[in-house]
């Protein structure tokens, strides 16, 4: 009889092994304890798979490692430079580069270049460094993703697409006050999802006649490259490699966190084609990341980027990357555990209302649920909700999010099927005792980010 289906397997093989610690439940319980209930805090080595982030956490290929012998650490002119800049032509086609040490570095660079006090910033979504930075810069940030992507349960297939109603009513309720439009792809508190090709190119059309620059996020991009190849109408016979091109030539210029998709552990970079703002840009980086020839980076930092965004555009890598969030998440949903669906890019988002419904929002479900799944197996994972909104730079208030998440996120090329099937057990485990899960309060709040070093205690 004929396969239903034949498996696919990752492009590559495995050459170099890292050991990880087991934990027992009593190491646990102290180790959660000793960090507040706060995954952010706990020690590496108390942790047994690491879903916290997908952020500086890929395997880099030998080839990566091999280029990285080849570094230029030379103060100015480094010929690493040179290869970083080619590369990041090369995928995204943007005229100017300019390297910064991580992807907040360039939304800082960006946002004090071209946002006055009182502008707006409309985005599909906020996500916490790029917001903070358009307030610090005087700005206030402005939701118009569509009403699908507040929704876990919608099954939108681009529910990172703007709502062009939305974003036209921003523009002419702030006229002259709107520096950029800032689209991320694919957007990351929303649960990885895509925005399409056709809705880029009907927000640039709309922000061009209003005389506005389009700002890509495009730290995630060829994972919504992957998204668009799959299911926009058209697209199923192009390679990620120009789908990234397309997305980029529908903006103005970009800023890209290197630890995601060009699977480095650190960098990143702010790209354009406006000679002026690449001017301004290149006079306030030598202030606070570094000179214009490595803003941040080493040399050799700068040839794994290089290579990684090579290999991050590659249909092979992508479709297994892609592949294995989404083994992991039609198990979850098999078992009926809510998730939000459709599955993303770069990690799978469990609902914490739905699972922990008990639970009221003022005390921090996802919170709660987060270190309830390092007690059970060791797995750290990462609230995206209320914690993570923080609070509302004007009134003070808590922020409530509609989607109150725990990201399952996962490194690329760093764990294997059977890792995948520990952690959706574990998950299931804790879905069968969820009544036994406790609200939080919160009893350290730094003012910035506060999610990165708050304290909690069970209530
Ligand atoms: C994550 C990381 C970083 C990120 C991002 C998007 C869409 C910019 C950045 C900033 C790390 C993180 C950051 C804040 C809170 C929690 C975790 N996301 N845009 O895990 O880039 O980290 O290089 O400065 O996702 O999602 P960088």
């Amino acid at each position: 009889m004929p396969l239903e289906r034949r498996s696919w397997a990752e492009p590559f093989r495995i050459k170099v092994v890292e050991s990880v610690r087991l934990t027992t439940r009593e190491q646990r319980e102290r180790a959660i304890h000793e960090a507040g209930f706060n995954t952010f805090l706990l020690r590496s080595a108390d942790v047994y798979i690491d879903l916290l982030t997908d952020s500086g956490t890929s395997a880099m290929s030998d080839r990566q490692w091999s280029a990285m012998m080849l570094g230029d650490e030379a103060y100015a002119g480094s010929e690493s430079f040179y290869r970083f800049e080619e590369a990041v032509r090369r995928a995204y086609g943007y005229k100017h580069v300019i390297p910064t040490h991580q992807g907040r570095g360039a939304e800082h660079i960006l946002s004090r270049c071209t946002i006055k006090p009182g502008d707006v910033i409309p985005g599909n979504m906020y996500f916490t460094t790029t917001r903070l930075h358009q307030e610090l810069a005087g700005g206030r940030f402005v939701d118009a993703i569509i009403d699908e992507a507040h929704d876990p349960a919608s099954l939108h297939t681009f529910k990172g697409n703007f709502d062009i109603e939305k974003l036209e009513r921003v523009f002419l309720e702030n006229p002259g006050r709107v520096p950029y439009v800032c689209v991320a792809a694919t957007v990351n508190m929303a649960g990885g999802q895509p925005i399409s090709l056709e809705n880029i190119r009907s927000v640039r059309d709309l922000a061009h006649r209003h005389k506005v620059q389009v700002i890509l996020d495009a730290t995630r991009i060829a994972e919504n490259a992957y998204f668009i190849q799959q299911r926009e109408p058209g697209q199923s016979g192009r390679t990620i490699a120009q789908i990234v091109l397309d997305l980029c030539a529908a903006s103005d210029g970009c800023t890209m966190s290197a630890k995601k998709d060009p699977l480095a552990n650190i960098g990143g970079f702010l790209a354009v084609n406006d000679d002026g703002l690449a001017e301004a840009a290149c006079n306030l980086l030598v202030a606070y990341e570094g000179l214009q020839t490595y803003g941040g980076m080493s040399g050799r930092d700068m040839e794994a980027v290089a290579v990684g965004i090579g290999e991050s555009v590659q249909d092979d890598h992508i479709r297994a990357r892609i592949g294995q969030v989404e083994y992991l998440g039609e198990k979850l949903k098999a078992w009926n555990i809510p998730i939000v669906v459709p599955i993303g890019g770069h990690g799978i988002f469990i609902d914490a209302k739905a699972f922990l419904p008990h639970i009221r929002q003022q005390h921090y479900p996802a919170q709660a649920l987060a270190a309830a799944i390092y007690l059970d197996s060791g797995v750290r994972t990462m609230e995206r909700g209320t914690v993570s909104a923080g609070r509302d730079s004007v009134t003070g208030e808590e922020r409530f999010p509609k989607l109150e998440l725990v990201r399952l996120t996962i490194p690329r090329r760093v764990y294997t099927q059977a890792h995948m099937d520990v952690v959706a057990e574990s998950v299931y485990c804790v879905y069968e005792e969820r009544e036994k899960i406790r609200g939080l309060e919160m009893i350290y709040e730094p003012k910035l980010l506060r999610f990165f070093q708050a304290r909690f205690a069970e209530r």
